[in-house]
């Protein structure tokens, strides 16, 4: 038995319909109905579930927790098009059990790693993804984390929030942190959130500098004043700051790895705002307790939802769970886009989104 809860796509009836459904019964839904069944696998904001409600036969996972491979592998056999999250892992399994009728996998988000995309190709099946509204959100989260690592951010406010019978006011030497005016920022993968981060670093003082497949459009370079490394070692041995900010790709998978960490300066510190994969955590882990990096904002992590309990108990590492986008106006921006590609697919034109397998390797 699938619990499901399903909405009524009847123009009078708005209502929210609470269903427990059989697959039995839901199957014979499905087959009376003309609309694209469309299985979205966590809860999406509202507006975006009503929206897919009135256009798509929806399927919503009512108890917003993690399909089951189980789950997901009913999903793919029964679905025209799935709409998954980072925490769903379509892998060639999941896409070797879809049936016929899967034809789109409208993904909510960017970073399509959690999907294997050659599989999709194989199958036929047209993956789209949500760029560009979440640009801004997870740049400003990059740069929450780019001042809050060196300035001590979490740890004063934790101090105040635990300790607050011991502070006896301020001290001209306790606490202090490091200036992020002028210092070097090393902006791993200058996409469109690298580039974002660096603007917004530009009006703190800071210094860009970039390693990326190739260098950026020369108008951008002069405006950001931005240097490009084409040597990510030469560049990580001379940052202060670090910024990862590319996809999780088979080519950047622990891109950081534990020779490249090693190569950043004692005082340097690391921000990940981007995919775990792409940092080797373990290896992280041990060079900030051995002191050898100064300190890490991590918002991703490797083994997501699984932390390494060392950062979390390290003072010198801010940990957020996986909140770069997480803004109410840009998940409903997301949402918005995927009922765009869902609704254009549908019609048979090419979405707007379409992820080519070709751009991500
Ligand atoms: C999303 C993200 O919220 O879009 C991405 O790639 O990392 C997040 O900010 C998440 O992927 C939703 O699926």
């Amino acid at each position: 038995m699938i619990v499901w809860i399903t909405q009524s796509c009847d123009a009078n009836e708005t209502a929210l319909i609470l269903g427990i459904i059989t697959k039995e019964a839901g199957r014979k839904e499905l087959v009376s109905t003309k609309k694209p069944l469309v299985i979205v696998t966590r809860r999406l904001p509202e507006h975006v579930e009503t929206r897919m409600c009135e256009l798509f036969d929806t399927e919503l996972n009512i108890k917003d927790q993690p399909m089951s491979e189980k789950q997901l592998l009913d999903a793919v056999a029964r679905a025209d098009v799935l709409v998954p999250t980072v925490t769903d892992h379509i892998d060639k399994k999941i896409l070797n059990a879809a049936g016929e009728n899967l034809k789109l996998i409208a993904n909510f988000g960017t970073g399509v790693d959690k999907i294997d995309l050659n599989a999709a190709k194989q199958k036929n099946i047209t993956i789209t993804n949500t760029p560009g509204v979440l640009t801004e959100d997870t740049a400003d989260m990059t740069m929450a984390l780019i001042l809050a690592v060196p300035r001590r951010l979490v740890q004063g406010a934790a101090f105040l929030q635990q300790r607050i019978e011991e502070w006896e006011g301020w001290s001209p030497t306790w606490m202090l942190g490091h200036r992020i005016t002028g210092k070097r920022l090393g902006i791993v993968g200058m996409g469109r959130i690298g580039t974002a981060v660096a603007q917004r670093a530009r009006a703190f003082g800071m210094q860009i500098h970039y390693h990326n497949r190739r260098p950026v459009p020369a108008e951008l370079e002069t405006s950001l004043e931005a240097t490009y490394w084409d040597s990510l070692d030469q560049m990580l041995a001379r940052m202060d700051i670090v910024s990862v900010n590319c996809p999780h790709t088979p080519a950047t998978f622990h891109l950081l790895s534990k020779r490249r960490l090693a190569l950043m300066k004692p005082t340097s510190y690391i921000v990940n705002t981007a995919r775990g994969e792409v940092i080797d955590e373990n290896a992280l882990t041990q060079l900030l307790e051995k002191g050898l990096i100064a300190g890490a904002g991590l918002d991703v992590f490797e083994h997501e939802p699984a932390i390494n309990p060392k950062l979390l108990k390290n003072d010198r590492v801010v940990v957020l769970p996986h909140l770069g986008s997480a803004t109410i106006e840009g998940r409903e921006a997301m949402g918005d886009k995927v009922v765009i590609n869902i609704k254009m697919f549908m019609d048979g034109h090419m979405p707007p989104d379409r992820v080519l397998l070709d751009a991500v390797e």
